[in-house]
């Protein structure tokens, strides 16, 4: 049975199947029977396993391979018909010398199995932002995770259409060689092909390679912006809600930003956060001449250790059904998952993430550090009413951060367009020790963009200073940071729902309502206005100065370190931005 007319998709399926010779062509519909017998088929080979129906209702646990365990940046490419077009930060093959070096890996490796052709859609089906792909996998792990993750289905066929277009995406698990595995974007093709690997950031090709690498190419060249952004709403006691856009490389808490609960006092007098994305975010001009935003994805994707009921309850609970876990520990007394992190007790008679037999008391981790939920947001209690919007949600408020222990201050606001856009540009996070090597090591990571961009991060610096042109009400730009550290390494800020202090100083300033004190990096609020109510014991006045201050020597470094970043993009640089760096330089002296 095929679903389409659409020749491209038929022809492609087609030459696919000859590549790799499966068993079987199933094309996935959306229908709740065909997800039913492959969950069953899952279960019965050992690929899933079905956790307590009663307190995780159709949740199941899942175990990539020991080697494939999260996303590879080493093994990632954009080929682009030039090198200078993916730029110094991604790496690049000639696009023919690619598709020679990756045919022979696919071809038989279906073999025996099922192929399945999963048609999705990124982004509110037929509305203005929606882009649609269709991926094909060997993998049920991929067509119950993509099921989540997107709006998938006949749908989506229907919205292609017979002559339509859509991004190709062709997945196939092989030997899951880490030699032999690489994750590989055609930008000019519109194509994506990711073999030898099983983890999710690898293989749910909506997410990373369609949604960023694959749409920020898109976006350059269709005049919109795809990016690494949560969407959040805040509404005000008098009933207003504001939407605002929020970029941070990974350990920066994105996740529970997304998924705020305001402090008691907030939510007393009426203060509500509400979540339209937690990751990323395709931002468009709209018909009123502001920037609004969809979120092109259908469910969360979430770091599970560290995830409580304190911590992101929100977050938590959207895991609760529906929901599949991936390397984190199975408590086989309740049959339910657990992670570091979730509460202090760890499950007595239970298997680590490697599917062994685990003792917490021995000291070592049951779950792998990068352990996830794969949620629908449909689940997520603070889901935004606004979140199926076709047109999306207007943006106030673009927000930037990092993880920084000294140098940022708590909150700034650029001074423009360009300074926010050379805000972004230079935003880095210091490494924790949730990743392998060095802690405290500066990696700069613009837009929070560097592994997700597909195209010469340089141009699309250009092409974030050219929406002053496209968009005549642009949102105002902020950067904050959450983490700057005493002189014993403690945090100063209190960080979590606290944040929402934070936020609520963005949309005043944002929409104009109160002053600000301008200092070298930007504005700064204005002692008084970051409300301290309720954590005047832990945060008092002269503390928050001492959060807001800048410190020159450290810019000065900071500056320098600009510099040589700057010179790995050569004269490729948007002038505007090498004369806000100059003027950071200056602003040192
Ligand atoms: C993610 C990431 O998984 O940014 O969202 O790495
Ligand atoms: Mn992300």
């Amino acid at each position: 049975m095929t679903l389409t007319n659409n020749k491209k998709l038929l022809a492609w399926v087609d030459e696919v199947a000859k590549l790799t010779t499966p068993k079987n062509i199933i094309w996935i519909d959306g229908s709740e029977e065909l997800y039913e017998k492959l969950r069953r088929e899952a279960v019965e080979s050992g690929e899933m396993i079905r956790l307590n129906e009663e307190k995780y209702p159709n949740c199941y646990l899942h175990r990539s391979a020991l080697n494939d365990v999260a996303r590879v940046e080493g093994r990632t490419f954009i080929c682009s018909p030039t090198k200078e077009e993916a730029g110094p930060t991604n790496n690049w093959m000639d696009p023919e010398e690619m598709k020679a070096l990756l045919r022979p890996l696919y071809e038989g490796s279906m073999a025996g199995k099922d192929m399945y052709v999963i048609p999705y859609s990124m982004g509110v089906v037929g509305s203005p932002f929606a882009k649609y792909g269709v991926e094909i996998t060997d993998s049920i792990y991929v067509v119950l995770s993509m099921n989540i993750m997107t709006r998938v289905g006949k749908e989506v066929l229907d919205a292609i259409g017979e002559e339509g277009d859509f991004v190709k995406g062709l997945h196939a698990k092989s030997e899951l060689s880490e030699e032999g595995r690489y994750i590989v974007h055609f930008p000019h093709e519109n194509t994506i092909m990711s073999i030898n690997s099983g983890y999710g950031g690898n293989v749910l090709l909506g997410k990373k390679c369609f949604a960023l690498r694959i749409a920020s190419c898109l976006g350059r060249d269709e005049g919109w912006m795809a990016e690494h952004m949560l969407i959040l709403g805040v509404t005000n006691p008098e009933g207003e809600t504001k939407y605002l856009a929020a970029a941070f490389p990974s350990a920066c808490g994105k996740t529970n930003l997304a998924m705020l609960v305001p402090p008691e006092g907030y939510r007393e007098k009426g203060w509500k956060v509400w979540c339209v994305g937690d990751d990323i975010a395709w931002l468009r001009p709209g018909p009123d001449g502001r920037l609004y935003a969809q979120n092109p994805e259908y469910g969360f994707f979430g770091v599970a250790p560290g995830t409580n009921m304190k911590s992101n309850p929100n977050a938590l609970l959207s895991s609760r059904k529906d929901s599949i876990f991936t390397n984190v520990v199975h408590d086989l007394e309740n049959n339910t998952p657990w992670w570091e992190g979730l509460d202090k007790n760890p499950p007595a008679n239970a298997l680590n993430w490697k599917g062994e037999k685990w003792d917490a008391s021995a000291g070592e981790k049951g779950a792998h550090p990068n352990s996830r939920f794969t949620a629908p947001a449909a689940n997520c209690p603070c889901l935004s009413d606004k979140y199926e919007d076709p047109q999306g949600v207007p943006i106030s408020a673009i927000v930037f951060g990092g993880r920084r222990a000294k140098t940022a201050p708590l909150v700034y606001q650029s001074r423009s367009w360009s300074h926010g856009v050379f805000v972004g540009s230079i935003m880095g996070s210091e490494t924790t020790a949730a990743a392998a090597g060095a802690v405290g090591v500066l990696r700069r990571d613009p837009m929070a963009m560097l592994p997700f961009c597909g195209y010469n991060m340089a141009d699309y610096w250009q092409h974030w200073l050219d929406m002053e042109d496209k968009v005549p009400n642009l949102p105002k730009i902020f950067n904050v940071n959450w983490f700057r550290t005493d002189d014993e390494g403690k945090f100063i800020w209190p960080g979590f729902g606290d944040n929402m202090r934070v936020l609520r100083w963005i949309f005043d300033r944002a929409e104009d309502k109160i002053d600000a004190r301008e200092n070298q990096i930007g504005y700064v609020p204005l002692p008084g206005d970051i409300d301290l109510e309720g954590i005047e014991d832990e945060v008092t006045p002269e503390i928050l100065e001492g959060l807001l201050a800048v410190d020159k020597e450290l810019w000065r470094q900071e500056a320098e370190g600009i510099r040589q970043f700057y010179a790995k993009f050569g004269d490729k640089v948007p002038e505007k931005l090498t004369e806000e760096l100059k003027r950071l330089e200056e602003e040192m002296k």
